[in-house]
């Protein structure tokens, strides 16, 4: 199978089952079946190229590097960030960051960090499609660029998983936290995107 996203469901009658199973019901003995149909595998580029068409762009602006819109942000921008690349008005949530103060107990170069202490900052990234490569860069001169060892989230993640740092993500963004290092000259960061190789 391809990367990307899977999804297959059958569990209806089963559940069904269990409803009447509880409410002392006997459900019928014949076998829970299920079928799965119009299954359809679509490789990276060309799901990129159905929904730049779908949008209505013209095939010649659709190549990942345009802005069909003129909105300043490419296609491949507003395709991995959920945005309409043939609508000015649609734009990619900003990205963005902000000084926070730790949430746990760290032991730094300089002693102990406590929960409210000053010393990280956050940057606020919005989901990237599952459809679409993305990882975080780093730089101090706009020149030479490194990856940032992270993973980027497709979604918010599920409350049930516990994490530390406890990170305060939003539904629109997921919150990168990193130490702030007074020595360092000023930092950079951008997203670097790409389609995945079919
Ligand atoms: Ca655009």
């Amino acid at each position: 199978m391809p990367a990307g996203v899977h999804e297959v469901s059958w569990s209806a009658n089963q559940a069904y089952k269990d409803f009447l199973t509880s409410h002392g019901l006997r459900p019928a003995t014949t076998p829970t079946q299920a079928w799965v149909g119009d299954l359809r595998i679509e490789n990276a580029e060309s799901r990129y190229q159905r929904v730049m068409e779908e949008s209505g762009i013209p095939i010649e602006q659709t190549a990942v590097n345009q802005d069909a819109d003129g909105d300043g942000f490419s296609n491949l921008q507003e395709y991995a960030f959920g945005s309409d690349a043939n609508d000015r008005s649609s734009l990619p949530p900003p990205i963005f960051g902000e000084s926070a103060s730790y949430d746990y107990l760290i032991l730094t170069d300089i002693g102990i960090a406590e929960p409210g202490d000053a010393g990280v900052y956050h940057l606020w990234i919005p989901y990237i499609s599952p459809f679409v490569n993305g990882s975080l860069e780093t730089s101090t001169d706009l020149i030479h660029w490194s990856v940032v060892p992270i993973t980027l989230l497709n979604a918010k993640p599920s409350l049930n998983i516990v994490v530390i740092p406890n990170l305060p993500h939003t539904d629109t963004h997921q919150a990168i936290q990193r130490p702030v290092d007074e020595d360092e000259p000023c930092r950079y960061f951008r997203v670097n995107l790409s389609l995945p190789e079919s």
